[in-house]
């Protein structure tokens, strides 16, 4: 398979300031390693807008959503193109909330897809705007997915322009939902508030733990998932750098203890990569400005190198 980067700088999703910073200390990590991985493959940037940072914010609820929906436009249409002109799109983008936007990059170029998600992160980023805690959108795209707006826990009512918006986000290439809460796999969850917990229980959405990883083992716990989306026509890994243990991770916005070690993850990651049905992965949430002599952005590259040689060979 032929590889395409989509880089996404973004970090309006975050409510920590910099991991717009995380895809360029990537490219510092392969650079330090004296690799030439990024003279390899195909690489388009999408526009980001950071320049939102300085302005007021308008939906509490739903931080920069208008910033978002714009960077939801161009990285959808990125990946579904990558995807119609046979590239596995590899997204390296800053915050979270792009996950959505892959997600429906994936689903308008394979409308016919039972798409599978592998989500692997401390949080469940099942928040919608009328659940946040934070405000934050990087919290959201798994809800934005699967097109539940739990209001059943709602805490907060939306003013019109948000509402308009995060429907937009929802119906974005007009397919809801682009996902089954069935199709979704959690693995390392830790830190979730209570209505996420509600959506994990009313769909029985499947949850893998750290414990569960280090029991079991990587290679059984990548059957098993696998077997579980076995009537998936394809699959998407989504790769939040926070589902490492927080003594590695200090580098992202959100660290969380008792999360995977890097090799568990490397483990995880590149047996996952073998599977046919993997046809676009994504890095995120390195934030190097956290962080010191750019672990994060090493144990990330570290990743990202040898799932694309998997890839690659396959
Ligand atoms: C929290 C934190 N659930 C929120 N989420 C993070 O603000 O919605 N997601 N850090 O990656
Ligand atoms: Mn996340
Ligand atoms: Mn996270
Ligand atoms: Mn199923």
């Amino acid at each position: 398979k032929n590889i395409k980067l989509i880089e996404v700088p973004s970090e309006i999703g975050a409510g920590t300031r910099g991991a717009s910073l995380g895809v360029e200390a990537i490219k510092i990590a392969a650079l330090d390693y004296m690799s030439s991985f990024f003279v390899h493959f195909p690489c388009e940037s999408i526009p980001v807008e950071n320049k939102l940072l300085y302005e007021p914010i308008q939906s509490p609820y739903a931080k920069r959503i208008k910033g978002i929906v714009s960077m939801y436009e161009k990285v959808s249409k990125s990946v579904t193109d990558s995807l119609k002109g046979h590239f596995f799109p590899v997204v390296l983008s800053g915050d979270h909330s792009i996950g959505g936007a892959t997600i429906a990059g994936i689903k308008i170029a394979k409308p016919k897809s039972k798409l599978g998600v592998i989500w692997i992160d401390a949080h469940a980023d099942l928040h919608t705007p009328y659940t946040t805690p934070s405000g934050n959108m990087h919290g959201m795209p798994l809800a934005i997915s699967i097109n539940d707006d739990n209001k059943e826990c709602a805490v907060h009512d939306l003013d019109p322009e948000t509402q308009k918006h995060w429907q937009y986000l929802k119906n974005l290439g007009k397919i809801a939902p682009k996902v089954l809460p069935e199709d979704i796999v959690l693995i390392s969850l830790r830190d979730f508030e209570r209505e996420e917990k509600h959506l994990i229980d009313k769909y029985g959405i499947k949850v893998v733990s750290t414990k569960e990883v280090r029991s079991k083992g990587p290679e059984n716990v990548v059957r098993s998932v696998l077997r579980y989306l076995s009537d998936c026509t394809d699959i998407y890994i989504s790769f939040d750098v926070d589902s490492l243990d927080s003594s590695i991770s200090k580098g992202t916005g959100t660290p969380v203890g008792n999360g995977l070690k890097e090799r568990e993850a490397e483990d995880l990651i590149s047996k996952f990569m073998q599977n046919r049905k993997v046809c676009c992965f994504e890095i995120t949430e390195v934030n190097p400005t956290l962080d010191k002599e750019n672990l994060m952005a090493e144990i990330a590259f570290n990743i990202l190198q040898r799932s694309v040689n998997v890839v690659m060979m396959s």
